[in-house]
């Protein structure tokens, strides 16, 4: 095979991704899902949580044949290529939790990229990892509600780690890009899963204790948009402003022209 890919493009094993996080005394992956193809990873993790899997069951899969972005957009998710996969938490916050752990993710995806290959992306509020404008990794946190309340959230991430730029669909091309791409060689999947998964640990630790403030500051220093003109999209509106970073619930703070301080939960950031 060429370039080591029979390394590399290994299928992930439930055994070893479990064994690695009880090496490490995780609790995130302790109970995985190694699956061949789903529909989407978020999905099958609905499912589990509605059945009481506990906290910190991951569902991996080598495909997705319906990856879902936000506001129905589909993710693009090949066999092999990326890492597609879904955790189940509980989190012991009442805080708004959905847009705190989806910024808490990027970044744990973010430090787990610069200490495994040396590369440093930006974050886009609020759910896109990128190098030089181009996405590799999306993020989509959705909460499964009963009665009032939501019970658990399905954190789903999506990353692009070994595709070669004929691997995307041509419409993507001038806008995705991947890990390997950016490093100029194969990445192995399960040490940067490995890598994510402890990060993401320790930040959901102290987010459970109500420690965010750090958290918020290294997030703002590897967004790139802060303190720059910007607009946030949402719906069919658009809000125009200096970009002043995100609050402790992750809520962009837009200052508009007229000196008011717009905060959003959701929305798309693009430069003004
Ligand atoms: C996201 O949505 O970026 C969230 C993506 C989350 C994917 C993971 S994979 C595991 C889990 N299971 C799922 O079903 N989903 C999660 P959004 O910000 O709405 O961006 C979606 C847009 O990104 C699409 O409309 C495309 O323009 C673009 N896109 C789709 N696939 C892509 C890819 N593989 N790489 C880069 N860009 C992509």
């Amino acid at each position: 095979m060429a370039e080591g890919n029979a390394l590399h493009d290994k299928s992930l094993q439930a055994t070893e991704i479990e064994a690695d996080v009880a090496k490490q005394g995780g609790l995130l992956g302790r109970k995985v899902f190694a699956l061949d193809c789903v529909t989407s990873t978020n999905e099958v993790a609905r499912k589990l949580g509605n059945e009481g899997y506990p906290e910190g069951t991951l569902v991996i899969a080598e495909e997705q044949s319906s990856g879902k972005g936000r506001y129905e957009r589909s993710w693009f998710s090949p066999p092999h290529k990326g890492l597609w996969f879904s955790m189940i938490l509980r989190p012991q916050t009442q805080h708004d939790k959905i847009s705190l752990l989806t910024l808490l993710a990027g970044l744990a995806i973010a430090n787990a990229v610069e200490q495994t290959l040396q590369l440093a992306p930006s974050i886009k509020w609020p759910n896109d990892l990128l190098f030089d404008g181009q996405k590799f990794c999306g993020v989509l946190a959705e909460g499964q509600s009963v009665g009032n309340s939501v019970a658990f959230i399905v954190l789903g991430i999506g990353i692009n780690v070994n595709h070669k730029m004929g691997d995307f669909p041509e419409e993507l091309q001038p806008t995705a890009t991947s890990l390997r791409i950016k490093a100029g060689r194969p990445v192995g999947r399960a040490a940067l899963l490995s890598c994510i998964l402890s990060s993401f640990e320790e930040l959901y630790s102290n987010f459970n204790k109500g420690n965010h403030a750090e958290a918020v500051r290294a997030w703002e220093k590897r967004c790139p948009w802060v303190a720059k003109r910007a607009q946030i999209h949402i719906d069919n509106r658009v809000i125009e402003g200096v970009f002043e970073g995100i609050d402790r619930l992750g809520r962009a703070r837009l200052r508009l022209v007229n000196g008011e301080l717009a905060v959003l939960t959701a929305g798309e950031l693009g430069t003004a």
